[in-house]
């Protein structure tokens, strides 16, 4: 399900966009499931941001236009509701990036793995935004467009292509791997580099081999995977914010007892 919506700047919960309706229908918000975590995905213009949640959410690789500001879906995961944010890579967009990790449990560091700046970028332009993600939050670095260098993503292709037939697609080239720029240690060293970043431990920290993908938004590789293995990953996260809620909650009734409690033995 897709939904377009703005982020409130003070609470940096999503907003539905007002849109005109009849009276006599029940506003979608009303109907909408509080999303339980956040994931949010970071990356320069192009490197296929939307395109891998159109794969993931829809099932298709299709025709995109340049993200404007940001867009939110959400996915059911079991009992658990996510919102998946999907931001704009285009420099004049950049200061909307802080707002959109605030309270994040989950951010995808997105490259085109064609494109050694867009690499480098992640780490001079998005790393800095991610300051306001949850203290817990888990990182991924994804390396988009694997079909352009990977003979093995080349191969999902038939599996999973639906809007664009072989017939109409470009053949893939012959030596895939001759357009490839960044290699996957370049992205395991980065995420080596972002752990530094957010002063955490490697060795106690989730490791680099796992959590760093390559994936095909065009041929669906490794999509899933990365998806849902950063839901797994997410829900301890989800659990704790249950947990804390709750205790908040029975502390409010507990200090009502209590002022009632001592309202009665001074009357
Ligand atoms: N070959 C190939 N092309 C891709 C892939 N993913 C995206 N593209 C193409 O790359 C271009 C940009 O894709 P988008 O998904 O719009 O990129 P984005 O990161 O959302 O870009 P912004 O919204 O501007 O930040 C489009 O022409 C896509 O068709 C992929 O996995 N393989
Ligand atoms: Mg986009």
């Amino acid at each position: 399900m897709k939904v377009k919506y703005t982020i409130d700047r003070a609470t940096s919960s999503p907003v539905r966009l007002k849109r005109r309706r009849s009276r006599s229908t029940m506003p979608d918000y009303a109907k909408m499931k509080k999303p339980d975590v956040k994931l949010v995905i970071l990356g320069d213009m192009n490197v296929g941001k939307t395109s891998l949640l159109h794969r993931y959410m829809e099932r298709k690789f299709k025709d995109t236009i340049s993200t404007v500001g940001g867009a939110f879906f959400l996915k059911q995961w079991g009992r658990y509701n996510i919102s998946i944010w999907d931001t704009a890579g285009r420099e004049q967009f950049h200061g909307l990036g802080s707002m959109y990790c605030r309270g994040a449990s989950a951010i995808l560091l997105t490259y085109d793995v064609t494109s050694w700046q867009s690499l480098a970028e992640l780490e001079d332009r998005f790393l800095s935004l991610t300051d306001t993600a949850s203290d817990d939050c888990i990182f991924a670095v994804v390396g988009n467009k694997a079909d352009l260098t990977d003979a093995m993503a080349v191969e999902q292709e038939g599996e999973q292509e639906e809007s664009c037939p072989a017939s109409v697609c470009p053949t893939p080239p012959a030596s895939p791997s001759a357009h490839k720029q960044v290699h996957r240690e370049d992205a395991m060293a980065l995420y080596r580099r972002i752990l530094r970043y957010k002063m955490l431990d490697e060795r106690t920290s989730l490791p680099a081999e796992s959590m760093c993908f390559e994936t095909s938004a065009k041929t669906g590789y490794n999509v899933d995977q990365l998806f849902e293995t950063l839901f797994d990953l997410v829900l301890p996260s989800i659990m704790k914010k249950r947990d804390d809620e709750k205790i908040s909650t029975v502390d409010l009734e507990q200090s009502a007892d209590v002022a009632k409690a001592k309202s009665h033995c001074c009357s």
